[in-house]
């Protein structure tokens, strides 16, 4: 576990590396509720920098990334090329969330869901999103041929228990089974991980999302 992320892992190539860096680069697009951390951790995937707690900063636009790559690994032997990480706000909903996947087509979807929620709330916003989504992915053969991979993130892992997570975890499984089980097929929704993270500066350190991005260059590979 912890698989360490080196310091110096993400790099800005340029000239031809960075077009090669854009051609076989993946465009991960991060999704999810208001404030449920989507722009911190699209910034550590991109910086490796974590901000203490209660830095606030709206996120009122989609925001893209430039190229870059992170290395993972214990010798940062897997690389994990990203073409751009689009970070969306989260005031739109999850319909336009969903709405978004089949615009951009994007090669992974992470989805961020605030853990200090109620529950109910971050089941509706599952149910809501996952719904159209249905839909977004039975309409769209292209979109479903690009989506290598859809993860979803406990964020704020870091102010809860083992109970709560544990009830969030079930209940976004419910969704995810609910909905995506015809468009994806039973193995594949059900393969969704469901991975606990914290995004910002805390005694725990970066265990959780460096987890989470080892998962991703894994995968995404
Ligand atoms: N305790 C805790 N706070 C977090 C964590 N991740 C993010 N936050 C806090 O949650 C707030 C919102 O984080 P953002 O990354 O701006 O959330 P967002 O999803 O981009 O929000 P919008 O842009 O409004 O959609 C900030 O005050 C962060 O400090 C976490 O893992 N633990
Ligand atoms: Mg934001």
């Amino acid at each position: 576990m912890g698989a360490k992320i080196q310091a110096k892992g993400r790099a800005a190539p340029k000239g031809l590396a960075r077009l090669r860096t854009y051609a076989k680069g993946r465009e991960i697009l991060v999704l999810g509720p208001s404030s449920a951390g989507k722009s911190k951790f699209a910034q550590y995937l991109r910086l490796g920098t974590l901000d203490p707690e209660g830095l606030r900063e709206m996120t009122y636009h989609l925001t893209k990334s430039p190229t870059f790559v992170v290395h993972v690994g214990p010798d940062g032997s897997l690389a994990l090329n990203v073409r751009r990480a689009v970070d969306t706000p989260g005031q739109t909903g999850p319909i336009q969330h969903a709405t978004l996947v089949g615009e951009r087509k994007p090669h992974a979807v992470v989805v961020l869901l605030d853990s200090t929620k109620t529950v109910s709330s971050t089941a509706r916003w599952m149910s809501l999103f996952c719904n159209h989504l249905d839909t977004i992915l039975r309409r769209g053969h292209h979109t479903r041929r690009k989506l290598r991979e859809i993860v979803v993130l406990l964020n704020k892992r870091d102010k809860i228990g083992n109970s709560k997570l544990d009830e969030l975890r079930e209940n976004v499984r419910a969704e995810l089974d609910r909905y995506l089980a015809v468009p994806l097929g039973k193995k594949r929704a059900a393969a969704i991980p469901i991975l606990e993270c914290i995004a910002i500066q805390t005694a725990q350190g970066s265990d959780l999302i460096d987890n989470v991005i080892t998962y991703l260059a894994q995968h995404l590979a």
